[in-house]
């Protein structure tokens, strides 16, 4: 730690008693174990970079020296407060007093999860809890909607949420503006309904398989569910109808609706019944509207798509948990711009398409990566049309997007 900022922090900590200062350094510890898990990511992406090579000479000193630097624990604990302050910690320590140790635990399903708070859905009824800060700067990954949590109430009465349950299953991605850090968008959901748009905005199958890939990850069964199908006429239709044939090919349930004619509804909810989804995509395509039309009680905010674009204007903030009927539930997601993949190594994507397998066990190389090698029985397979092309060139685009954020 530098000479300038060790003051400071010593000037912070006797302003703390002992119970904050306990409360500080858990908080740094935890800090800490979440940026290792994202440097752990980083470092196998850049071994396996190195590895590659034929030598440790051949990599760059710019690379040689991109290793962080060694922070200990008091460096974590001087980020908390300089994150934070000191009066969220006095906060989260106050609320623990009050909870004392002999609180009862209840148990609950995260419904939505707010700045510092979240609605907690337990034994029939919905609980705002707080959740204090030693959550709030690991929030997005440790707390998501679908997690199964315990909480307790204080002397006040106010629930306080302590700890989440390990996970069955999620949907992530890296963190758009912190590396290395994971975003989860659902947990322990049994599906996951890509929807996408046939127009306003335009079908994007490059995202459709970059959703597919996060739902193998995390163990989630996806639905691909093409919304707006009455913006085109029939023969528009058969066109892109094509490029979604290939989905089909590999097994995948595709579902054509119409959140605005009502198309298609019965056969999308049909696919939801008993289990938990969740529904995710770009913004704009009708993630709210379909949840809207399958339990009007719901009516959660829509908005109208950008008239000359045609994307749509981020209309959903927050994930939510819809029980829409008894055996039904919904997450409806905020629509993204962008989706990153979490934890992916560029040499494991290909396992990612499991309509290649077949041919890969033809390719001349067995470590194949099909790309630039010759003899690739992939690569022919494309041409032949055995591939798709759309599902190829989405490969070789995502392939490109990690290996240079891995490098
Ligand atoms: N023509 C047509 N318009 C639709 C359909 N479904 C939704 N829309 C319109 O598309 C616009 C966006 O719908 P939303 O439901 O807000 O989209 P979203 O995916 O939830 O968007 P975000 O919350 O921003 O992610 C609204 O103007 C809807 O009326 C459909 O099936 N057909
Ligand atoms: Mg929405
Ligand atoms: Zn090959």
């Amino acid at each position: 730690m530098k000479k300038s900022k060790r003051k400071f922090f010593q000037q912070q900590l006797k302003k703390l008693n002992e119970s904050e200062k306990k409360q500080l350094y858990k908080r740094a510890a935890n800090l800490r174990k979440a940026s290792q898990v994202g440097a752990m990511n980083r470092k196998h992406s850049f071994r396996s970079k190195i590895d590659h090579r034929s030598n440790w000479d051949n990599v760059t000193n710019f690379e040689k020296k991109k290793k962080a630097p060694k922070m200990d624990i008091d460096d974590w604990a001087l980020k908390v407060l300089e994150e934070e302050g000191i009066q969220t910690l006095r906060e989260t320590c106050r609320h623990r007093e009050d909870l004392g140790e002999y609180s009862e635990k209840h148990y609950g399903m995260i419904e939505e999860v707010m700045p510092a708070e979240c609605l907690v859905y337990s034994e029939g009824s919905d609980v705002r809890c707080i959740i204090g800060p030693e959550f709030s700067m690991t929030q997005k990954s440790d707390l998501a909607v679908g997690d199964n949590v315990y909480f307790s109430y204080s002397k006040h009465g106010t629930a306080v949420l302590h700890s989440v349950e390990q996970r069955k299953s999620c949907i992530s991605r890296p963190d758009p503006t912190k590396a290395g850090i994971e975003r989860v968008t659902a947990a322990n959901v049994d599906k996951a309904v890509i929807v996408a748009a046939i127009k306003r905005p335009e079908l994007r199958p490059s995202l459709i398989d970059r959703y597919l890939i996060a739902a193998q990850k995390g163990g989630v069964e996806p639905v691909i569910c093409v919304n707006k199908i009455d913006l085109i006429n029939d023969s528009a239709r058969e066109k892109e109808m094509e490029i979604l044939k290939a989905y089909q090919e590999i097994g995948l349930d595709v579902v054509e609706c119409s959140a605005e004619n009502g198309s298609g509804l019965y056969e999308l909810k049909k696919s939801l019944a008993s289990s938990r989804s969740v529904f995710v995509g770009h913004s704009g395509t009708g993630k709210t509207s379909l949840l809207n039309r399958l339990c009007p009680n719901v009516d959660a905010q829509t908005g109208s798509v950008h008239n000359g674009t045609g994307l749509g204007r981020h209309t959903t903030k927050n994930s939510k948990l819809y029980q829409i009927e008894n055996n039904i539930w919904i997450i409806d997601t905020p629509g993204i711009r962008e989706f990153g993949l979490w934890d992916m190594n560029p040499d494991d994507l290909k396992w990612y398409f499991e309509e290649f397998d077949y041919f890969a066990e033809n390719c001349r190389y067995s470590d194949c990566s099909h790309t630039h090698e010759p003899g690739c029985a992939v690569k022919q397979a494309v041409q032949s049309g055995d591939i798709s092309r759309t599902r190829y060139e989405s490969y070789l685009r995502i392939l490109e997007t990690i290996s240079k954020n891995s490098s």
